[in-house]
C-alpha cells in the first residue's frame, strides 16, 4: 500500500514537472515563434503576410487638380452582383483640397466607398507617358503579388513594374504589360520563363482580357509560371527575384493605337456577366465621356503589394530601431536588418538562410572561454563533416590553438584546473641558469635542464653533482671533480 501510494506521488511529481517545463516552454513560444515549443530547438520562422503597401505614402509622377479637370469613374462593384456600375463624374481642383483624388487614396482602407487617385491629364494618350506610382517600404521585402485596382474599365495599355533592391538607386523590371510588347518594351509576347532565366521580366497582354473578377484589376504574381517555383526555400535566384525595397508601377501608354478592337476585345470576353449588353453600353459610353473631354487620365483605387518583411527565416516579424526604421527582430544568433549575418563570434557554421528543413542557426565558436573573437575557416568546415569551421583568435590567458585549447610557448597545462579556467595555463619559469631553454613540456611542465641539473623548473642539481659558480656548467658530478682534483695535486 505505502509502494503504491510513493509510486503515485512520484508520478505526480513528475507530471508536475513536466507540465512546468511545458509552460515555461509554452510562454517562451508565445514570445518566439523561433523556437520549438517543447525541445527549445532553433525553427524557421517568418514575418506574417501582409499588405506592405497598406498605408506607405506613394509618390506620383502628378496628380489632377491644377488646372481643374472633370474625371470619371466607374467603379468596380462585381461583388454587387445586382447593381448596375454607374459612372461618377466629378471636378478635380486643388483648391478644393479634401475632395482632391490624391495619392493617399491608393493605399488607404477603404471602408465602403472606392477612393481614387487620378492622375493629371495626359493629352497625348497613345504616346509614352511617364506617369508613375513609387512605394518605398524602407527595407527588404518578399513579394508574393502586386495588384492594381483601377476606378474605370478602361486600364492602361502598357505598364512597367520595376522593382529596387538598393531603396531606389537602381532598378530592375519586375513585369510588362502591354497589347504590343515587342514595340513598346522590345520584349517577346508571353515568354517562357526556364531556369537560366528566372530573374528576367516576361511582358503579358493578360490585363486587356477581362473577367468577372478582374474587370478592373491587374494582378502580377511574382513567382507564377518561375520553375523553381517548388523548391523555393533552395533557390537563392528566386529570394533575390522576390525582394524588393521600393516598387515602381510606370504607366508607359495609356491607349492603343488599336483601342477600339483592344475595346471590342474587352468586352466580347466579359460574355459570362450577366448584364453584358447593359455593361458593355457602360463601357462605351465611358470611353465616349472620356474621349469627349480631350484628355485621358488613369485613375487607381488601390496598389496592394503582398509579402513579407524579408527576414531570412530567422525572426518572426520586424521593429522599430533607434533609427525609426524597420528591422527584423534577429534570432537564432544572427544580426542586420535582415538577419544576413552572423552576430560576432558566431561563426561555427556558415551563415545561411533558414528552411523548412534546417533553421541554420549561426553557433558560437568554442574558444573556452579564453577568446570572444573568432573567424570562418571554409576548409577546415568542409574537413569536420559541415560541422566546425570557426577559428579563434587573440587567445588569451597564456593558451594557444584553434579552440585556444592548449598552451602557450612557454606555458604548461595546470590539470588542477579546467582547460576553460584562466589558471589553465601556468608559466614554464625554468630557471635561468639551470635550464638550457624558456620552453617547458606542455603538458608536465617540466623545462629543459643542463647536464647535472634536475627539477621541473631544472633549479637544482642532479644526486651525484654539485653546483658550483659557473653559468654554463652550474652542476659538476662529483666523480668529475675528484678527477680534477687528482689532476690538480698530481700538478701542484
Ligand atoms: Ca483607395
Amino acid at each position: 500500500m505505502i509502494l503504491i501510494v510513493f509510486l503515485v506521488f512520484m508520478n505526480l511529481n513528475l507530471l508536475a514537472k513536466s507540465y512546468e517545463k511545458y509552460a515555461i516552454s509554452r510562454s517562451f513560444e508565445e514570445i518566439d515563434p523561433c523556437y520549438d515549443s517543447i525541445t527549445s530547438q532553433a525553427k524557421r520562422c517568418i514575418p506574417n503576410f501582409e499588405n506592405v503597401a497598406f498605408k506607405k505614402i506613394p509618390i506620383v509622377s502628378s496628380t489632377c487638380g491644377s488646372p481643374p479637370i472633370k474625371y470619371c469613374i466607374q467603379p468596380n462593384n462585381f461583388h454587387q452582383k445586382s447593381t448596375i456600375p454607374r459612372i461618377h463624374c466629378s471636378i478635380c481642383d486643388s483648391k478644393n483640397e479634401p475632395f482632391v483624388p490624391n495619392a493617399f487614396h491608393l493605399t488607404d482602407l477603404e471602408r465602403t466607398n472606392q477612393t481614387c487617385w487620378v492622375s493629371a491629364p495626359v493629352y497625348e494618350p497613345y504616346a509614352i507617358s511617364n506617369l508613375s506610382i513609387t512605394i518605398s517600404f524602407g527595407k527588404k521585402y518578399e513579394l508574393t503579388y502586386i495588384s492594381l485596382e483601377f476606378c474605370t474599365q478602361l486600364k492602361p495599355d502598357s505598364l512597367a513594374i520595376f522593382k529596387s533592391m538598393d531603396h531606389g538607386k537602381t532598378w530592375i523590371p519586375f513585369q510588362y504589360y502591354s497589347s504590343e510588347c515587342q514595340k513598346v518594351y522590345n520584349r517577346p509576347l508571353r515568354a517562357k520563363v526556364t531556369q537560366s532565366n528566372e530573374q528576367e521580366a516576361i511582358c503579358s497582354d493578360s490585363h486587356l482580357i477581362s473577367s468577372k473578377y478582374n474587370l478592373n484589376r491587374i494582378g502580377f504574381s511574382t513567382l507564377d509560371g518561375r520553375p523553381s517555383f517548388h523548391d523555393f526555400d533552395k533557390s537563392p535566384v528566386l529570394h533575390d527575384w522576390v525582394t524588393a525595397t521600393d516598387i515602381k508601377i510606370v504607366f508607359t501608354r495609356l491607349l492603343s493605337p488599336s483601342l477600339n478592337k483592344n475595346l471590342h476585345h474587352n468586352l466580347i470576353n466579359e460574355s459570362q456577366y450577366r448584364n453584358k449588353n447593359q455593361r458593355n453600353k457602360q463601357s462605351r459610353e465611358l470611353y465616349s465621356q472620356i474621349n469627349n473631354l480631350g484628355y485621358f487620365y488613369t485613375a487607381v483605387s488601390e496598389v496592394a503589394i503582398g509579402g513579407r518583411c524579408k527576414c531570412n527565416g530567422h525572426a518572426s516579424r520586424c521593429i522599430l530601431n533607434r533609427d525609426g526604421k524597420y528591422q527584423c527582430d534577429c534570432k537564432h544568433n544572427t544580426a542586420g536588418i535582415e538577419c544576413e549575418r552572423c552576430l560576432p563570434f558566431h561563426y561555427d557554421r556558415p551563415w545561411a538562410r533558414g528552411t523548412t528543413r534546417d533553421a541554420n542557426e549561426c553557433v558560437a565558436c568554442n574558444c573556452n572561454n579564453h577568446s570572444n573573437q573568432c573567424r570562418f575557416n571554409k576548409e577546415l568546415y568542409l574537413l569536420s563533416g559541415r560541422k566546425s569551421g570557426g577559428v579563434c583568435i587573440n587567445c588569451k590567458h597564456n593558451t594557444a590553438g584553434r579552440f585556444c585549447h592548449y598552451c602557450a610557448q612557454g606555458y604548461y597545462r595546470n590539470f588542477a584546473y579546467s582547460m576553460s579556467d584562466n589558471k589553465a595555463c601556468q608559466e614554464c619559469s625554468c630557471h635561468m641558469i639551470g635550464s638550457s631553454g624558456k620552453v617547458c613540456n606542455q603538458n608536465t611542465g617540466q623545462c629543459p635542464c643542463k647536464v647535472g641539473v634536475a627539477g621541473l623548473k631544472c633549479d637544482r642539481c642532479k644526486k651525484g653533482f654539485l653546483q658550483t659558480n659557473s653559468a654554463i656548467i652550474p652542476c659538476i658530478g662529483i666523480f668529475n671533480l675528484k678527477f680534477l682534483n687528482h689532476l690538480f695535486f698530481n700538478f701542484t
